[in-house]
């Protein structure tokens, strides 16, 4: 219970990691706002979890690139929760495109939901944890993709960049309040975001030997770090990322 009575927003948590980590902030105590994008019945089954195992959750409807749908998301969670303590940026998309065939909107979309919906979440919840005086957290999921390139992910990879630095930024900004900013750096971790292009056997067969660990990650494989960065234990660590990958980053000779 080392995150007991802190609040938590976790974007995107009706499905995959967010959904992993927003039980898994819970199952440390704090109550958990499960952030969707219009999908409530995924989201309910999240809160329904939450709720059977005993702890607190409550379901709200908000796309993060959506400027007042955003500010919404925090004004009902410190209505219904009286503050927040821990902010986990997770929303996001990843469309496998080919480079000739990106179009400016697919562009535009990827980036106005990973990267654009970080900025929004992040200024709107360090803007309450200034204000109430009590600290923060907030976590950004950046990926590998921040580190390396992806053939079919032009459009995702710049978003991931984007978000690590600028988690690195706020660091500096946010740390005089006691609010620290730090990104996870998932390695492959099987969800809907990739589950087509792992149908591919080949495919799915090579990036799971290319791990040295020997397999995918799971989105539980995620949720701990999160949970140790929300702790007390990571009072310390500001600005820096976590790569959270089985050794693929490594394993390159
Ligand atoms: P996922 O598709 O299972 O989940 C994405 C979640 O984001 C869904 O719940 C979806 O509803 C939500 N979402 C999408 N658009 C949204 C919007 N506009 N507003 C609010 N929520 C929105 O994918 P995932 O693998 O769980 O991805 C979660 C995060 O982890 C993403 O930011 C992704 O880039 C990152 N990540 C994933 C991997 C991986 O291998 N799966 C690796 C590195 C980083
Ligand atoms: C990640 C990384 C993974 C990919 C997902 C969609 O950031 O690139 O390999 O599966 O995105």
């Amino acid at each position: 219970m080392r995150l007991k009575d802190k609040v938590a927003v976790v974007t995107g948590a009706s499905r995959g990691i967010g959904r992993a980590i927003a039980i898994r902030l819970a199952a440390e105590g704090a109550h958990v706002v499960v952030d969707h994008p219009g999908e409530a019945e995924a989201a309910n089954e999240v809160v329904q979890t939450i709720q059977d195992s005993g702890g607190a959750a409550l379901a709200i409807a908000a796309d993060v690139s959506i400027t007042d749908a955003v500010h919404n998301l925090f004004r009902i969670t410190v209505q219904e929760f009286g503050t927040i303590d821990i902010l986990v940026n997770n929303a996001g998309i990843c469309p496998f495109v080919e480079w000739f065939d990106l179009t400016e909107d697919i562009w535009d979309q990827v980036h106005h939901i990973n990267l654009k919906g970080a900025f929004l979440c992040s200024q709107a919840a360090s803007r309450i944890m200034r204000d109430h005086r009590h600290g923060g957290r907030i976590i950004s999921l950046s990926s590998i993709s921040a580190l390396v390139g992806g053939s079919f992910q032009t459009a995702y990879t710049p978003t991931k960049a984007g978000i690590r630095s600028l988690m690195q930024s706020l660091a500096i900004v946010l740390g005089p309040y006691g609010i620290t900013c730090n990104s996870i750096l998932p390695g492959s971790i099987l969800t809907d975001i990739n589950r087509d292009h792992y149908q591919d056997a080949q495919i799915l067969a090579r990036d799971s030997q290319r791990i040295p660990v020997g397999r995918l990650g799971n989105p539980t494989d995620i949720a701990g770090v999160a949970a140790f960065l929300a702790s007390e234990d990571a009072d310390y660590i500001n600005g820096a990322d976590i790569l959270v990958d089985g050794g693929l980053f490594v394993n390159l000779q």
